[in-house]
Formats: structure tokens, C-alpha cells, sequence
């Protein structure tokens, strides 16, 4: 069997897998949600994932892997998208854990409340200015350590780039003004040049 991507092309997440699998001339199928109508919240779709979130790669034995991180570095492991060396693959770990954890709930909840048109509740107007500082802080850090060096682990592109990349290229679409961070915006160019780059909703 194929692999196979449960996935929703308006998703950050699920661009990750996207992208790095066009990188690597990975063929595989790919199932589209409609996330806003709950198609991942069903009884078929929470037997492979309980979590009931897209992304979620089919591997070929019949499995299910989750969460977009862990996905890049199964997919990446033995390639040059995930360096050698102690150190280099403990910093690939260190950028994909801020991404989860400083960057993507700021950034790409901001986005989807926007794009998505998510009706306001009183929780949303309450967290959302702290989303918007957390989210620039976010982009500050990144500014700050891309002013010394290319890229963000190890010695070239790898997917430390690839799960930052996702949401940061859209921040613009959650109200982030990436003018301020000028080495962010280099960057960005710098991923979107890398050979077989392919954009968000290009399957
Ligand atoms: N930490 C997860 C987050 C996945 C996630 O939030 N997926 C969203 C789309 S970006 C989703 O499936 N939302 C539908 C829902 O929660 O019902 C990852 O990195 O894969």
C-alpha cells in the first residue's frame, strides 16, 4: 500500500507533510477533510486518530502516525532534511518544539479564527491580544536567530525549517506584520527557492 495523508489543504500542518514529501519525491494519496464541517471529529476518523486532527499519515502497513512533527521526522529520518550529529538533530527537535509550542498556537490559531471565519466567543476576545504578542514574540526569537545563520538547524535546510515555515509564510493572513523581520522575510525566500518547493494548496 501507498502512503496515505489524511489532510486539509488549508492547513499549516498538513502543508508541512505536503511539502516535505513533494522534497522528497515521496509519492503518496491524499484524503481531504472539511475540518470546519467536523469531518474529523466522526466515529470512522476518531478510530485512527482519537485526537481527531489532521494531519495523519497511513503508512504503508496500515498504521497511523499524528501530529505534523512527528510525521516530518519519520518521513525525514535517513535524509538529508534531518542532519547527523547529536547536537544538529537535538537543535532540529528544539525548533519543531517551539514551534508547537511558542509559535503555531499564537500564529496559526489567529489565522484560522480569521480565515476560517470561526464565530467569536468571549474566550476568543479575551486570549486574543496575548495570542498577538506571543505570536510576534514568536517572530522576534526567529528574527534574532536568523540574523547569524541561514537556516535553523544543523548546517543547511532541514525540517526545523520545514515546521516553522508553515505558518510563518501566512502570518500575514492572522494580522502579523512580517515587515518587522527583515532575516524572517529573507528566510521565507530562502525556503520558497529550495528545489521542489511547492506551495500551500498545491497538492
Ligand atoms: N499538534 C497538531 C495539531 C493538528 C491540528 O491542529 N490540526 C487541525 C488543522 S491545522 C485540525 O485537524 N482541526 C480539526 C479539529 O480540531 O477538529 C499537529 O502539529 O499536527
Amino acid at each position: 500500500m501507498m502512503l496515505r495523508l489524511h489532510d486539509n489543504l488549508t492547513s499549516g500542518n498538513g502543508f508541512k507533510v505536503r511539502l516535505l514529501l513533494a522534497q522528497l519525491a515521496r509519492p503518496y494519496q491524499r484524503i481531504e477533510y472539511d475540518i470546519d464541517r467536523r469531518e474529523t471529529r466522526t466515529p470512522e476518523f476518531l478510530a485512527k486518530n482519537p485526537n481527531g486532527r489532521i494531519p495523519l499519515l497511513e503508512l504503508e502497513d496500515g498504521s497511523f502516525l499524528a501530529e505534523s512533527n512527528a510525521i516530518l521526522w519519520y518521513l525525514a529520518e535517513g535524509t538529508p532534511f534531518l542532519p547527523d550529529g547529536r547536537r544538529a538533530r537535538a537543535d532540529v527537535l528544539q525548533w519543531m518544539f517551539f514551534e508547537q509550542y511558542s509559535h503555531e498556537p499564537n500564529i496559526a490559531t489567529v489565522r484560522f479564527w480569521i480565515t476560517h471565519a470561526v464565530p467569536t466567543t468571549p474566550l476568543m476576545d479575551l486570549s486574543l491580544p496575548a495570542k498577538r504578542a506571543q505570536g510576534a514574540a514568536a517572530l522576534a526569537v526567529m528574527d534574532g536567530h536568523l540574523a547569524q545563520r541561514p537556516f535553523f538547524a544543523g548546517d543547511g535546510y532541514s525540517i526545523a525549517d520545514i515546521a516553522l515555515y508553515a505558518y510563518t509564510h501566512v502570518a500575514g493572513e492572522g494580522g502579523f506584520d512580517l515587515g518587522l523581520y527583515p532575516h524572517v522575510r529573507a528566510w521565507l525566500a530562502r525556503v520558497a527557492a529550495q528545489p521542489r518547493y511547492i506551495p500551500i494548496t498545491q497538492v
